[in-house]
């Protein structure tokens, strides 16, 4: 039965780049076919729980300003915050959701309590996954709102709160499985310090790694097919966070024999606050073989803040499709709009201004960056930068067998004198905004 919450507005359809429609879609045409499959298998677009349905508009000046129907601690509310939720990814006509375990339900008077929360809520997820269709892109467990984790989940100094965090792990990684979820994400915003005073990282990062091995482990015996995900971000909550970025992360893993076992979900503004770019945390995790899924969204840059705003710049973000096509594609990943509508925003259309707004930027983008490829005019340009590779005493100098004096020998012998070459930054540049 439906809530009412949306009033008579009508599922968002696609109406071309020339509609006046404000509750269109003039980009994302989710059944167009380009390079071999659709905008929807290609993007996987995902609403999240937490922004549209948790969150209740509160900034650290200032008092909630949403009011919902959903606002209150019961199962009853849980309930009736999933019946709209479900209404939304539907209105949206997107196929995926994201949640963390206590976005949808309450913790309760005890662990016991939250377990038997989680266990009936997923239940109910199942009825509406089936009515609906909208399946699951990931879930995870919030291991950092609540004051038992301020000073860390699995890197806490009170082996206790190392016990909770694996618990809920537990049964947020067994919710996922049962809802048939493409993957389950691990984000550490605790799992970090403040201070290297109060602070024994040598003993955390064994902590958090010994932490993740149990994951997979467990992922396996349990059954659960999909993959897991680590987001990194480099500070906010904590001063500092292990799970710097894609690179940190890599080694990470590599350090603790993960890195076939895990991959990353990449979030826009995070990359921003490493001091990167998202297309060069995206091309890292592709050229490392662990680009698993991004988190759509963008800073306000001025701010310095992860402000989780909606995308709106496509051609920004042309690089990044970029690399997605180009090593590719998300394969079980996808665009999870881990984003948010500002709060003086209060309405329930806002919502769905919000992700309507983002998934056209992203699909404009995607079908850029397929253009881009498809005209071949870029990938040609790279090629001939490097086409000096091609040579066969380049490629020997590569071979196991090449040494440094060896080369020496050559260049003496050979009279080297390399010529600088333009890198032709500004025609290239030029070339891409062609495609927007
Ligand atoms: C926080 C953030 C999280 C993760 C899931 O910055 O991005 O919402 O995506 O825990
Ligand atoms: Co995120």
């Amino acid at each position: 039965m439906a809530t009412g919450f949306f009033g008579d507005i009508a599922p968002i359809r696609y109406e071309g780049s020339t509609s006046e429609n404000p509750l269109a879609y003039r980009h994302y045409d989710a059944t167009r076919v380009v390079m071999g499959k659709t905008l929807a298998e290609h993007l996987r677009p995902a609403v999240c729980y937490w922004h549209n349905f948790a969150w209740a508009g509160s900034d650290m000046f200032g008092l909630p300003t949403f009011e919902r129907p959903w606002f209150a601690e019961t199962m009853a509310a849980a309930r009736v915050k999933a019946d709209v939720a479900f209404e939304m990814f539907s209105l949206l006509g997107v196929p995926y959701f994201t949640f963390h375990d206590r976005d949808v339900v309450p913790e309760g008077a005890s662990f016991g309590d939250f377990t038997r929360n989680l266990a009936e809520i997923t239940e109910y997820f199942q009825d509406k996954i089936k009515e609906t269709g909208v399946k699951l892109l990931w879930g995870t467990a919030n291991l950092f709102s609540h004051p038992r984790y301020m000073s860390g989940a699995a890197t806490n100094p009170d082996p206790d709160v190392f016990a909770y965090a694996a618990a809920q792990v537990k049964n947020a990684l067994d919710a996922t499985a049962k809802l048939g979820g493409a993957n389950y994400v691990l984000w550490g915003g605790r799992e970090g310090y403040e201070t290297l005073l109060n602070t024994d990282m040598k003993r955390e990062i064994n902590q958090l790694g010994r932490f993740l091995s149990m994951v997979v482990e467990y992922k396996h015996r349990s059954g659960f097919k999909g993959t897991l995900l680590i987001e990194p971000k480099p500070q906010e909550p904590t001063k500092h966070q292990y799970d710097y970025d894609v690179s940190t992360v890599y080694g990470f893993l590599q350090r603790f024999g993960l890195e076939k076992e895990v991959k990353v979900n990449v979030e826009v503004g995070h990359a921003y606050l490493a001091k990167h770019s998202f297309e060069h945390e995206v091309a890292t995790a592709a050229s490392l073989g662990i680009l698993g899924s991004v988190d759509a969204n963008r800073n306000d840059l001025q701010s310095g803040w992860d402000t989780d705003q909606f995308p709106n710049n496509a051609a920004e973000l042309i690089p990044s499709m970029y690399a997605i096509l180009r090593s590719g594609g998300l394969g079980n990943g996808g665009f999870n709009f881990d984003a948010k509508v500002r709060r003086q925003s209060i309405d329930p259309v806002d919502l769905l201004y919000g992700h309507i707004g983002g998934l056209d930027i992203c699909a404009q983008a995607l079908l850029a960056a397929a253009r881009l490829i498809e005209d071949g005019k870029f990938d040609a340009f790279l090629s001939e930068r490097y086409s000096g590779w091609a040579n066969p005493k380049a490629q020997a100098m590569l071979a196991p067998d090449a040494t440094l004096d060896g080369i020496a020998a050559r260049v003496g012998a050979e009279g080297l004198d390399p010529k600088p070459r333009s890198g032709r930054q500004e025609w290239v540049e030029n070339l891409i905004n062609r495609y927007v």
